[in-house]
């Protein structure tokens, strides 16, 4: 039987994990269950936005690996942003290799993901050694993983059995694992974030096998818990009204999905 939903406040006072706890901390304060991709490929231009659009979001998702000018001056910066509006820091990486070598990717190289990224991702691919090789690069630390369960491309192959396996696994790793991305409610448990990427005000996609759909349909249709928008907002002229409008509605959606 499915449980009784739950409002963001409660939902922070009975999870065990402390990240995923400040996460519903944040979107309780801020009425905000929007994820930013700052897919920008400038330093300053990414800083700028995040500083203007910030009151209005939980996450901050960042491809770390797209910025031409990349620096560690960069990171300093965004992270003193995450304190200044309460946001969350989500490096897109999509780790999904054996343990070892997502480990020194996590922490090593010139990004040294883990000394400023709250929460990555995987693909469960590899099996469990993907999430045990993060896991003892954050030992210690308030990090998360979140697990890639299924995609917003057309084609993708993260389907039936293969999800199946991601919820298992998370399951298995609830100390790292705070959730997945994903298109659909996996599990009836508050202790795994749901987060959707692929959403735009209006249905449709890309030239490249992006499916959109609207936050009401993520959220009340698919069960989210954070919607991830880029482009239907960065790709506006007015992207500060644009991010209130995706606030806005899914907020709207997520006090709608509270009455059923
Ligand atoms: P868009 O501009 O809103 O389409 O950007 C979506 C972002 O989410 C982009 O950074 C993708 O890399 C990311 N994404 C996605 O679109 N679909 C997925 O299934 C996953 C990530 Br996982």
């Amino acid at each position: 039987q499915k449980k009784k939903p739950q409002t963001y406040k409660e939902r922070a006072s009975t999870c065990t994990n402390p990240l995923v706890q400040q996460l519903y901390k944040i979107m309780n304060l801020k009425k905000s269950n929007l994820a930013l991709s700052v897919d920008l490929q400038n330093s300053q231009q990414i800083l700028q936005t995040v500083d203007k659009l910030g009151p209005h979001l939980c996450i901050v998702k960042t491809h770390v690996d797209i910025i031409e000018d990349f620096s560690p001056q960069f990171t300093t910066s965004l992270r003193d942003l995450a304190a200044k509006h309460n946001f969350l820091i989500f490096e897109d990486r999509k780790f999904g290799d054996i343990g070892k070598t997502v480990k020194s990717q996590y922490e090593g190289g010139i990004y040294k993901i883990s000394s400023w990224a709250d929460i990555v991702n995987a693909h469960p691919v590899p099996g469990d050694g993907v999430i045990k090789g993060l896991k003892e690069a954050a030992t210690g630390t308030n990090k998360g993983c979140l697990l890639v369960a299924e995609m917003s491309s057309a084609g993708s192959l993260a389907k039936s059995d293969y999800t199946k396996g991601a919820i298992k696994m998370a399951e298995d790793h609830k100390d790292f694992v705070i959730g997945f991305i994903c298109q659909s409610r996996l599990i009836d448990d508050y202790n795994f974030v749901h987060m959707t990427p692929g959403v735009k005000l209006s249905e449709g996609g890309d030239s490249l096998g992006q499916q959109y759909k609207t936050p009401e349909e993520a959220i009340l249709k698919r069960g989210a818990d954070v919607i991830i928008v880029g482009s239907g907002i960065l790709a506006t002229d007015d992207p500060v009204q644009a991010a209130i409008q995706y606030k806005e509605a899914g907020y709207k959606a997520y006090e709608e999905s509270l009455k059923n």
